[in-house]
């Protein structure tokens, strides 16, 4: 009767706006030459004023059932990874909840920072392979920029906003999630905080040592002996995923990116690289994906998919 998870349809919603370096190279001390070489960000989505979390969001959201011919009434969770809420209270996957009419299904928000949309997956498999759940979103939706601070050049040509997300159910006939790890050490905390009524604030270079230490440790420990086909991390660094590649002894082809487009849209990036990499054709049915997320908390996360 308990069948395994099952991704029935993906999709990501982007703000219209586009900012380029060269933009912000207009508004800040800072260079189309400098930002693509320390990072490999070319540009990113940036939302209007009147532009939010919740509506990122909830266009995922409608994109997911159209694609998915699923019934918002269908639906029995939903589930928002996101650290830019629009509210604490009301979450905003209740806001979705509401948006869409998915009157059965309870709805949180889960927040781990870029780490967010792995953990919420992870918790999603839980809840449908073990029966309590049939049907349900996972979103990771991100409004970086209004929590940036526009007068700090080391972090505001960092981020972008956005949101993507999978529609899952229990018809799968094998596992989705062949091996897992989440993690968290909030000792170090301080690295990378964002406290209330405050701006993101990040201590680039220790982040950068986490991210190099202890996720390639984690991602080696959920891949084991596993032949993966395509590697999707966390979208901060184009220098990172370089980096990683060469500790995982992988080809940096495997290691896919989107980043030059989006730039780090914290929760949204893992499955805003899924959605647009599913949608090009080069994510395909069959393979098996490593899934990774790392940054505030901190937390960091891998998990091995076969879709
Ligand atoms: C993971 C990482 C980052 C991150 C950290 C540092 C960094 C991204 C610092 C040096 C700078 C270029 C940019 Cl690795 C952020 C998160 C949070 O999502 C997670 N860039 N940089 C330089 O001077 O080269």
């Amino acid at each position: 009767m308990t069948g395994y998870t099952k991704i029935l349809a993906m999709a990501h919603a982007v703000p219209e706006k586009i900012v380029t370096n060269d933009d912000l190279a207009q508004i800040m001390d800072t260079s189309d030459e400098w930002i693509r070489s320390r990072t490999g960000i070319a540009q990113r989505h940036l939302a209007a004023d009147n532009e939010t979390t919740t509506d990122f969001a909830a266009a995922v959201a409608e994109k997911l059932l159209t694609q998915s011919k699923i019934s918002a009434e269908q639906l029995d969770f939903i589930i928002v990874a996101t650290m830019t809420a629009d509210s604490v209270m009301p979450s905003t996957a209740a806001k979705v909840q509401a948006h869409i009419g998915a009157v059965n299904a309870f709805a949180y928000d889960l927040t781990a920072a870029c780490s967010g949309f792995v953990f919420a997956l992870a918790q999603a498999d839980k809840l449908i392979s073990s029966g309590a759940s049939r049907c349900g979103l996972v979103i990771g939706a991100e409004t970086m920029s209004s929590v940036v601070d526009w007068s700090d050049r080391s972090t505001a040509v960092l981020f972008g906003d956005g949101a993507a997300g999978l529609m899952l159910d229990d018809s799968g006939t094998a596992p989705l999630i062949l091996a897992e790890k989440l993690q968290t050490d909030g000792t170090r905390a301080d690295k990378l905080t964002c406290f209330k009524n405050e701006f993101l604030k990040m201590d680039g270079r220790a982040i950068f040592d986490f991210a190099l230490r202890d996720v390639p440790k984690n991602i080696m420990e959920v891949t084991a002996d596993a032949e993966v086909d395509y590697f999707l991390l966390h979208q901060a660094n184009a220098r990172i995923l370089d980096k990683m590649a060469k500790k995982l002894g992988q080809p940096r082809e495997k290691f896919l990116q989107n980043l030059q487009h989006y730039g780090n849209t914290s929760a949204a990036s893992v499955p805003l690289l899924l959605s647009e990499m599913a949608e090009n054709g080069v994510v395909k049915e069959g393979q098996t994906l490593l899934l990774s997320g790392f940054g505030g908390g901190l937390t960091w996360g891998s998990l091995l998919i076969q879709t």
